[in-house]
């Protein structure tokens, strides 16, 4: 699914529609055009860039699978699996803006949400006029969300909210919040998903600082004091954890597609780098162990790119299991942070500096190991599935 007939050594290109390389190119040229030149000086200074908003909407990224009648390109998902690659190969924080505006904000307004919110919601943030955070992390919940402390008491025509997240992409500059909150009705802890808008009373965000990984990308802390939030704003579509945990296996998916993106600028920058570099008198591509480090890294890009094309057709044929979704993310995300390293040892010293794309997106990757479930907890899946027994605790 790469452009380059190195990286496509499978031919897997033929594989696509016209339409799912038409979506994949217009990205990609954008990316090499606009984004990469100056993707280090945003990562340096560890900000996102606002102003690529506007020419992500054009080219119909924002809920790209989403339908058209809510303003959205109504793509299949392969081709925004394609998407996502491109926007990854330029960097993890570029497509964590992408993912979390699409899979996790979006998704869930058009599947759970009222006619209402999807009318009011999907044709802006399409648009890229309002963005979006996913709000399910709280400081002593990451992986077990289901213990959240957040809390929402119904109070005549609102809930009142009372919490915290944390980790939360695109928290200080969204302009709605899924926030997932555990209803306190006496007995029954449901929990539900609530649609939170900047400026609501008792609602604030705070940006985490310190981060050596997505640097180009807000992570916030959210934080909810008796915010009174109308009930008009509860996603009625949904109960428990199931809800955050479906709007999870559609980004999982797509991450699944992403990784490859960053695995591929790796490769790439290595094996340039590896053909000028001369060492004992020689381009340093022409030593064996050189070479198997290229072999290992091109031979985990084509295995990634047929997991996940597989993947993203039995998703849009309405087949795909959580089961799949976990087994795609833990092997391409591994994989291609194993490729970025495995890179950054081929540009040697240089490879630390930010002037070669190895160290960026391998300090991203880990990052991306940890979210939308660490690597352990998709083995755990896993071996729940194969095994029947579950060993996440208790
Ligand atoms: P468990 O008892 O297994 O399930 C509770 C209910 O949920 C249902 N369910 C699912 N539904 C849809 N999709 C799935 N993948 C589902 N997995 C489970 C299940 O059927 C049950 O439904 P019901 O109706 O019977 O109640 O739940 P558990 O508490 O044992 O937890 C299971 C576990 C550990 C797998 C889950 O909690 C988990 O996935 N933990 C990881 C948390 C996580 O991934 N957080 C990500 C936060 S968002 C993020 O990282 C964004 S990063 C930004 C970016 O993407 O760029
Ligand atoms: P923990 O759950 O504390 O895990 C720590 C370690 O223990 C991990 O290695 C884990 O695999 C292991 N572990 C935990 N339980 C088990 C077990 N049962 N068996 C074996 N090992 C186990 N969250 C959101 O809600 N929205 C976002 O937009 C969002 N964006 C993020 C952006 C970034 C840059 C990062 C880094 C995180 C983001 N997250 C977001 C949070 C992310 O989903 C969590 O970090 C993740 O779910 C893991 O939770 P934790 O960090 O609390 O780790």
């Amino acid at each position: 699914m790469s452009r380059s007939p190195v990286t496509d050594l499978y031919r897997i290109d033929d594989m696509l529609t016209a339409e799912e390389r038409a979506a994949r190119d217009l990205v990609a040229g954008f990316i090499d055009r606009d984004y990469l030149p100056k993707v280090g000086r945003w990562f340096r200074d560890g900000k996102f860039p606002m102003e690529v908003v506007p020419t992500l909407a054009e080219m119909g990224v924002f809920g790209a699978p989403l339908p058209t009648e809510y303003g959205c390109a109504g793509m299949n998902n392969v081709a925004y699996g394609l998407i996502l690659q491109e926007l990854e190969r330029g960097d993890s924080g570029l497509r964590s803006f992408a993912s979390v505006q699409t899979s996790l904000c979006m998704y869930p307004i058009w599947q759970f949400g009222s006619e209402k919110q999807k009318r009011r919601w999907l044709p802006e943030m399409a648009k890229g006029r309002a963005i979006g955070c996913f709000g399910l992390t709280e400081p002593d919940f990451g992986s077990d969300p289901g213990g959240m402390r957040t809390r929402a008491r119904k109070d005549g025509e609102h809930y009142v909210l009372n919490g915290s997240k944390t980790w939360i992409t695109n928290g200080s500059i969204a302009d709605v919040a899924i926030v997932w909150a555990k209803v306190d009705d006496g007995d029954s802890k449901s929990i539900r998903g609530f649609l939170l808008e900047k400026g609501m009373p008792g609602f604030t965000a705070q940006d985490i600082h310190g981060k050596f990984s997505l640097r180009a990308s807000f992570t916030s802390e959210l934080s909810f004091q008796d915010v009174r939030v109308p009930a008009a704003n509860l996603l009625p579509g949904v109960q428990g954890l199931r809800g955050p945990l479906s709007c999870l296996n559609s980004a999982r998916a797509g991450i699944a597609f992403a990784v490859t993106g960053a695995a591929i600028a790796c490769f790439e920058g290595a094996r340039e780098y590896a053909l000028s570099r001369q060492m004992f008198g020689k381009p340093i591509a022409g030593f064996q162990l050189t070479q198997e480090k290229l072999a290992d890294m091109l031979q985990e890009i084509v295995k990634a790119q047929l997991v996940s094309l597989r993947l993203g057709r039995l998703k849009d044929e309405g087949k795909v299991t959580p089961e799949q979704v976990s087994l795609a993310k833990r092997n391409n995300v591994k994989a291609a942070l194993e490729i970025a390293r495995s890179a950054r040892s081929i540009f040697g010293a240089n490879g630390i500096t930010d002037e070669y794309p190895a160290i960026r997106h391998m300090l991203n990757l880990e990052s991306v190991f940890t979210y939308e479930g660490t690597h352990e907890v998709h083995t755990l899946i896993l071996g729940k599935a194969i095994t029947g027994l579950d060993a996440f605790g208790g």
